[in-house]
């Protein structure tokens, strides 16, 4: 009997498990353009941000503010972050949650999964071997999640076309010397558009976007979502430092 009952309980877990995601593309695709707003403790560049957060009050200021789509970095050492964090932000809303982290490895896709992860990043410079990211992204896929593919150069964003990311993220920041140059995305934007002139793909600006300028120059080059997190997490009014960006 009672076998029955905890039978009965995991097919339901399982369900939810497998259930739809909410989708990143969908938030993108919507007219003007849309801001993933990130939850990032700290950072190798900034040291500590801000450690002691309500994830929920923030995600919901995020929400109010008219973000479409919520980041939470979970890597632990040098963000300060964890996989706790992710969950509490899934509870706290119903937009899509990305899950920011070094991703290398099949059983971190999985981890994603159990975390509530509608959405996983995967950074081109890190996982190096085409072959590899492709198996990732079709995992990420199998299980019912989208990818944002990171790429910071030409050759990177070579290789996410030929693996067929349907989204991609330009990193103003060189993840191997840290600075930031927030010229970078409109110089692979311009690549971007020659390659894929007639592109159905969702293209994404990361890091180190502060003022309203920042924003009307990417929004002037069509990106279709701007991940916003020191700005955001620096101020104690998040919803209205959207309003204001946009
Ligand atoms: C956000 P910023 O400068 O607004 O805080 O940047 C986001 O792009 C950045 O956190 C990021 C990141 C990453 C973090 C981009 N790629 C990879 C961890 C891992």
């Amino acid at each position: 009997m009672i076998l029955n009952q905890i039978a009965r309980e995991k097919t339901k877990e399982l369900r939810i498990l497998k259930a739809p995601k909410r989708s990143l593309y969908a938030a993108l695709d919507k007219p003007g353009i849309s801001i993933i707003a990130e939850i990032k403790r700290a950072s190798p560049s900034a040291g500590t941000i801000l450690e002691d957060i309500n994830i929920p009050l923030r995600v919901k200021q995020y929400e109010m503010g008219g973000a479409s789509a919520i980041s939470v970095v979970t890597e632990r050492r040098f963000f300060k972050g964890n996989i706790g964090m992710l969950e509490e932000a899934k509870r706290a809303t119903p937009l899509p949650v990305l899950r920011k982290d070094f991703i290398i490895d099949q059983i971190q896709v999985y981890e994603s999964l159990f975390a509530g992860a509608d959405a996983l990043l995967l950074i081109v410079s890190l996982i190096e071997e085409e072959k590899k990211l492709r198996d990732l992204l079709n995992l990420a896929y199998e299980l019912g999640m989208e990818a944002l593919v990171e790429v910071h150069d030409e050759e990177e964003l070579i290789t996410a076309l030929k693996c067929d990311a349907k989204i991609i993220g330009f990193n103003n920041r060189n993840l191997k010397t840290m600075t930031v140059d927030v010229n970078r995305c409109e110089h692979l934007m311009s690549f971007f558009k020659k390659l894929d002139p007639k592109s159905n793909r969702k293209v994404v600006a990361e890091s180190g976007m502060k003022t309203k300028e920042d924003v009307k120059r990417l929004k002037e080059l069509n990106f279709d979502g701007l991940l916003i997190g020191e700005t955001l997490m620096r101020s104690s009014s998040p919803d209205k430092t959207i309003r204001s960006l946009l």
